[in-house]
């Protein structure tokens, strides 16, 4: 049994190391996921905007469930840039590959901040919605600004 779960550990720890971009077959793959993790995100976070901007009445329950699925989303599809993703059906900017260690930053910083406008949605007031609701949509826009072509 012991020798089972030492097996079972070592595969576990190969697997999560196995580089992101081997989880896609051709850099259209990656394109497609990152652009379909980033249209979830976005319908999301977009639901809770609207609630903290006014334009869609509050409910607690809902901007909770809204930003879990943009937190949990939120974390993937930073592995689906590999190289040679720059070309084609894509607006990513070359700034990505060239500049990455800004890109990661950016990467960071948004996924903090939805980390945030979680906790601050689990208050349960619209204030506190609001309060976080404006870093986030910057750190939004800050990679939109330096790393998207429009
Ligand atoms: C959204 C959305 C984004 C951000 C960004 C904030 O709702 O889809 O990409 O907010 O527009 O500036």
């Amino acid at each position: 049994m012991q020798k089972l779960i030492t097996l079972a550990a070592g595969l576990a720890t190969i697997l999560l190391a196995v580089p992101a971009a081997a989880q896609f077959a051709k850099p259209e793959d990656a394109i497609k996921y990152r652009k379909a993790g980033f249209t979830i995100m976005s319908a999301h976070f977009g639901r809770v905007g609207a609630m903290a901007t006014g334009k869609a009445p509050y409910d607690a329950k809902a901007a909770v469930e809204n930003v879990d699925i943009a937190v949990a989303m939120s974390k993937l599809h930073w592995a689906a840039f590999p190289e040679g993703s720059d070309k084609g059906e894509t607006r990513a900017k070359p700034e990505i590959w060239k500049d990455s260690a800004k890109f990661k930053e950016a990467a960071d910083k948004m996924q903090a901040e939805l980390v945030k406008l979680s906790a601050a949605a689990k208050v349960g007031n619209v204030d506190a919605l609001k309060t976080a609701f404006g870093p986030a949509a910057s750190s939004c826009k800050n990679c939109h600004d330096n790393f998207r072509k429009d």
